[in-house]
């Protein structure tokens, strides 16, 4: 019986040693330890030895027991550090290899010229203010001195919500001047961007919404000379000190007297012609039209509780994309809104 535990605690203790994972390890355990295992069997046939070799034999089972179960302990340890040893190196990151280079988006191009030109007239004084698209008809016509039966009031040029055509998205930046010269009384120095909408087949000049940038200043004795003097300032800080300007006599109905401003072409410098042939860019003319302005007419002033005989003032509008086009050399409308990253990531 001695040799039989003997046996059994080399053998144990070899296959502890041999076992390579947990599994293994329990199976072993259940081998020799377990109800059914070898240990057992032996300590059943302990009722046939004497009174004295039994506590003996007690004794010597005991700690064969005792000396398998510090070996399973050890191998038990061992494998679930290994194990984690194992998981470690499989799972290791090295936080020295460079990451996926994210790729940084910027402001659109055209958002880029209204930040310059809102720079610009911030820095010169003017408020700038935002309103509804959604608009009456009263604030984007009828006070701005555009009597009902105008053609610019046509249902083929503007979208318009009622059938009593008195909610419409508004066709132009000026509704916001009328709506802040009911809350402002003068002096008044103000900017109003923001998109507009115009019944229009998409082109490549034209575009059912685009942007609009009004200005407006109304205060005692402001005339033509001051609008000029604005307008010049305001052009020559975006397009350079040497741009060159020129005023041309307009109509519209809300200004009088109107005019339009044009800048001398870039790329012609305003002699209409590139390498002997007709420029492209402003064909042949040598000069582009950027913008309409004029004195606000009286009719417009008293429609928003103004005095006219105490107050003038000037309005100029001016188209953001025509402007962004000129200024960014983009020959196509469309490109704008499209938003082709092939596109954008040019500016
Ligand atoms: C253009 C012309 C213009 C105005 C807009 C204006 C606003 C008020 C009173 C008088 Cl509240 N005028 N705005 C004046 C002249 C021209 O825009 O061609 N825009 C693209």
């Amino acid at each position: 019986m001695k040799e039989q535990l003997e046996l059994i605690k080399q053998n144990a203790l070899a296959a502890l040693d041999a076992a390579e994972n947990t599994a293994t390890l329990d199976e072993q355990r259940v081998k020799w330890l377990g109800k059914k295992g070898e240990l057992t069997a032996v300590l059943k046939m302990m009722g046939k030895l004497s009174a004295e070799e039994r506590p003996i034999m007690g004794q010597l089972a005991n700690s064969v027991r005792a000396e398998i179960e510090a070996k399973l302990e050890e191998r038990k340890s061992a494998l679930s550090a290994a194990a984690l040893e194992a998981k470690l190196a499989a799972e290791a990151i090295d936080v020295t290899i460079p990451g996926d280079a994210v790729s940084m988006g910027h402001q659109h191009p055209m958002n880029q010229v209204l930040q310059q030109v809102k720079d610009i007239f911030v820095g010169l004084g003017y408020t700038v203010v935002d309103g509804p698209e959604v608009e009456l008809a009263s604030y984007n016509f009828t006070r701005l001195n555009i009597e009902e039966g105008h053609p610019s009031r046509d249902r083929s040029d503007t979208f318009y919500f009622t059938d009593d055509d008195a909610v419409l998205l508004r066709t132009q930046t000026s509704s916001m001047q009328i709506r802040f010269m009911e809350e402002h009384k003068p002096p008044l120095c103000m900017l109003a961007p923001g998109r507009v909408f115009r019944k229009d087949e998409a082109d490549a000049t034209h575009s059912p919404m685009f942007h609009q940038i009004e200005g407006l200043v109304v205060d005692e004795h402001i005339t033509m000379g001051d609008l000029k003097g604005a307008l010049i300032t305001i052009m020559r800080a975006i397009y350079g000190e040497d741009a060159q300007m020129r005023f041309r006599p307009h109509h519209f109905p809300f200004t009088e007297p109107s005019c339009e401003m044009d800048m001398q072409c870039h790329k012609c410098h305003g002699t209409g012609e590139v390498d002997g042939a007709v420029c492209p860019t402003c064909h042949g003319e040598g000069w582009i039209e950027l913008l309409g302005a004029g004195m606000v007419h009286p009719e417009v002033l008293r429609n928003c509780g103004i005095d006219p005989e105490k107050y003038s003032g000037f309005a100029f509008g001016m188209g953001l994309e025509r402007m962004a086009m000129g200024r960014l050399k983009i020959n196509d409308l469309r490109l704008i809104f499209d938003n082709d990253v092939r596109f954008l990531n040019q500016f």
